[in-house]
C-alpha cells in the first residue's frame, strides 16, 4: 500500500493488461456485495488442488462452476447485471473486443473471498476453451474491500513480474496478447477498505468475469 498524492489513472501494465482505478463507484460496490451475499450463500468453498495443497481462500461461481482445474455445469445462470458490468468496463479500455464478446459474451464469474492473511499464487487462467484463449477473450476482474498487492508477469511462472496495488472498485483486465499472463494476489492490506462499504469484516472480494465455453 502506497501513500498516493496524485489521482490514480488507468495503467497499461502490459499491452492487453490494464489496471483501471475506480471502475466501480461505492454505490455499485455495495450493490455487488449484496448480490455476492445472495449468490454465495452456502456455496463458498475452499478447494484442494490436485497436488494435495489446500487453497488458502474460498470462492464460489455464477454461470458455470469451476474448481481446480475444470468447469462443471453451474446452478446459477450468469447474471445480467454482471454481464453489463463486464461490458461497460471492457468498453472503456478495449472496445475492439466488444464485438467478439457480443458473440462470446461472459458466461462465468469466479468470485473469490480473501481473508486478510490469504493470497493467490501466480497462475494462468487456462481452463477456458482453447478457441477463446486463442482469441484473447477478456477476463475482467473487479475488486471490493481491502486493497491488495497484485502481480502480473509473463508466460512462464518464473519470469519477471510487475506489481501494483488494486483498491476497492478497481478493475483489472487481461485480454488479447496478455490473456495468458501469469498473475496472482500477493498480499491483502487489512483495514484499507473504503469507509461506507458494507463489508462487515476485513478482507477482499474479487469478481472475475470471463467466457468459459464457445
Ligand atoms: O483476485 C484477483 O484479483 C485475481 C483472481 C484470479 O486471478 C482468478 O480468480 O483467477
Amino acid at each position: 500500500m502506497q501513500l498516493e498524492l496524485l489521482p490514480r489513472t488507468s495503467q497499461e501494465v502490459y499491452s492487453g493488461c490494464w489496471l483501471i482505478p475506480n471502475a466501480v463507484n461505492l454505490e455499485q460496490q455495495n450493490y455487488l456485495l449484496a448480490r455476492c451475499r445472495e449468490w454465495g450463500k452456502g456455496r463458498m468453498e475452499t478447494h484442494t488442488l490436485p497436488s494435495g495443497l489446500k487453497m488458502n481462500h474460498p470462492f464460489f461461481c455464477v454461470g458455470h462452476n469451476w474448481k481446480p482445474y475444470q468447469y462443471y455445469s453451474g446452478d446459477i445462470d450468469f447474471p445480467e447485471d454482471l454481464s453489463k458490468l463486464a461490458f461497460d468496463i471492457l468498453q472503456r479500455i478495449a472496445p475492439s473486443y466488444i464485438s467478439a464478446w457480443n458473440i462470446h459474451s461472459p458466461d462465468t464469474a469466479i468470485i473469490n473471498w480473501y481473508p486478510p492473511d490469504s493470497s493467490l499464487a501466480l497462475h494462468q487462467d487456462n481452463s477456458e476453451s482453447s478457441q477463446l484463449i486463442a482469441l484473447g477473450s477478456p477476463i475482467v476482474t473487479v475488486a471490493i474491500g481491502d486493497e491488495a498487492r497484485i502481480s502480473a508477469g509473463g508466460f512462464e511462472r518464473s519470469g519477471q513480474r510487475k506489481t501494483f496495488d488494486m483498491h476497492s472498485g478497481d478493475a483489472f483486465l487481461l485480454f488479447g496478447s496478455s490473456r495468458m499472463r501469469f498473475h496472482g494476489v500477493e498480499k491483502i492490506y487489512p483495514g484499507t477498505a473504503p469507509p461506507g462499504l458494507s463489508l462487515k469484516q476485513e478482507g477482499r472480494i474479487s469478481l472475475t468475469m470471463r467466457r468459459a465455453f464457445v
